[in-house]
């Protein structure tokens, strides 16, 4: 590859609305794990700007709860309209940034424009109920308010997509969004807020100063972010010890935190699975993104009567995959973040060697020379769950087991710290079930006939367990963006008083 990245970049931010001067000068060097090579210095924000900038959210969240939320769903929809427009442009910039292959980064984006579509629809149905009250005379409501400023913590491995499900859902709801970018993804974070501005200036005066603001930097940014009072709500997306953290430090002030952690995802092959599609969804599940989603397939439980016939295919799929600079069009796996990456991989595979594992792949492959990070997946046949297998490792390995029931699959499958995604592959509609019932699977999501990864927005997105129990994005995720209130409205000229009780002055 003779093109220049930081050249290209530099071209993409510009045509997205970024101010140059915010490129070059900062103590954040921003690499392309494409090659390795340098895009820019952004500059940090300091603690003082920081505390600032949460002064600015909270303001504008003062203005902003007062405009009614159908007004608010209008603003998002022209942030939608902006997004479609830069779909090209942003989602080669994350492709740029961390690494995807092209038509992820797109998907990315696409997955950003159905946030808005959903939170546009969702601004006029914030819907609050009317319950019977016990009281002559007495209507007994619940109706759902603005919170205040939501932070939001995003990873690197959605650098943009994970801000959108937190902040379409809280302008909707009525919440300024303040954000705090991984460290590896400052670049499509001043992007999304050049484009954020533009649908401002198009919405006009009611979209107050402040409505979405963001602050670059290491963890002392984020930590001021975490502690402070102001902000009643905190979503953060990363690795369980951060979000133990981030947790433990909201919970100590009260505020509400929406956590989306680690993930060691795992799916059950059946006897009765469809053996071509479970290939091509394991492919996906646990190559895609170079194995780098919080779904990411991580473990793969199969039957004792069709393993024989799944693993020489699986391994003849992992053994072809082209892995390569995700900017060429047949690539499939593109290079892991960074040198981190890599090493964490390789302690990961040298473990599970010791434990008995027969690691198939896993070796580093030159392709944009030493300072990016290219591997070729890895499939790890063990016979047992050992400890390496129940720790999440962020990169493209594969541990496949046998197992000879379902409920010791189910067993196997649930006896992990993490509880995120999981699936069965399955035309049994009595497995399927026992698989989706209360005794099955433990995950906050649990497919069927396809892999771990790949949600679509309209679903809540979380897990269980040390996966932090945050739901994000669809079905009624946005009451975590609200403050909860219950009415009861006496309309009659006595006053009874709740369970019978007297008290007459
Ligand atoms: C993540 O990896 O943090 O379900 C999110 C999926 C994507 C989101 C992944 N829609 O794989």
């Amino acid at each position: 590859m003779t093109q220049d990245l930081a050249t290209e970049t530099r071209a993409l931010l510009a045509s997205l609305g970024v101010d140059p001067a915010r490129l070059d000068g900062g103590s954040l060097a921003v690499r392309s794990p494409i090659t390795g090579e340098t895009l820019a210095h952004v500059r940090e924000t300091t603690l003082a700007e920081a505390d600032r900038e949460i002064g600015r959210a909270a303001q504008a969240f003062r203005t902003w709860r007062q405009v009614p939320a159908p007004r608010r769903g209008e603003f998002v929809r022209l942030l939608g309209e902006e997004l479609r427009r830069a779909k090209a442009d942003l989602g080669r910039l994350v492709s740029i940034e961390v690494g995807k292959v092209l038509s992820e980064g797109l998907g990315e984006v696409q997955e950003m424009v159905d946030i808005c579509d959903f939170a546009v629809g969702l601004s006029r149905q914030l819907q609050g109920q009317c319950l019977p009250s016990e009281r002559r005379d007495h209507r007994l409501t619940e109706q759902w308010h603005p919170a205040g400023p939501v932070g939001v913590i995003s990873a690197f491995n959605f650098p943009v997509a994970v801000w959108s499900w937190n902040a379409a859902l809280a302008f909707v709801c009525g919440d300024s969004v303040i954000w705090k970018p991984s460290e590896k993804a400052p670049l499509t974070a001043l992007a999304v807020s050049a484009l954020v501005a533009r649908a401002c200036a198009a919405f006009g005066d009611e979209a107050p100063d402040g409505l979405a603001t963001l602050i670059i930097g290491a963890r002392d940014v984020g930590e001021a972010l975490v502690n402070d009072a102001r902000v009643p709500v905190i979503s953060a997306t990363g690795s369980t010890r951060m979000g133990r953290d981030v947790g433990e430090r909201v919970a100590r002030r009260f505020g509400k935190s929406i956590l989306e952690l680690g993930g060691n995802n795992a799916s059950i092959v059946t006897p009765s699975a469809d053996l071509d599609l479970t290939l091509r969804a394991v492919a996906f599940g646990a190559m895609g993104t170079a194995g780098q989603r919080c779904t990411t397939l991580r473990r793969l439980l199969v039957h004792e009567s069709v393993y024989d016939a799944l693993l020489p295919k699986l391994s003849a799929v992992y053994a072809g995959i082209k892995v390569g600079d995700p900017r060429e069009e047949d690539t499939l796996v593109g290079p892991l973040i960074d040198a981190d990456a890599f090493e964490a991989m390789k302690r990961a595979l040298d473990a599970a060697r010791t434990a008995g594992g027969r690691v198939h792949g896993g070796d580093r492959i030159d392709i944009n020379g030493a300072e990016s990070f290219y591997v070729r997946p890895a499939l790890v046949e063990m016979t047992e769950q050992v400890d390496c297998v129940r720790e999440e490792t962020f990169a493209p390995i594969l541990y496949v087991l046998r197992y000879s029931t379902l409920e010791e699959a189910i067993a196997i499958q649930n006896d992990v710290p993490q509880g995120l995604s999981s699936s069965i592959f399955a035309t049994d509609v009595r497995e399927i079930e026992q698989y989706l019932s209360a005794t099955g699977s433990d995950c906050g999501i649990a497919n069927v006939n396809m892999g771990t990864s790949g949600a679509e927005i309209g679903g809540a997105f979380g897990g269980e367990k040390e996966t932090g129990g945050g739901r994000e994005s669809g079905s009624d995720s946005w009451k975590a963006y609200m403050r909860r209130q219950t009415n009861a409205i006496n309309y009659g000229r006595s006053l009874p008083l709740a369970q019978g009780v007297k008290f007459d002055v």
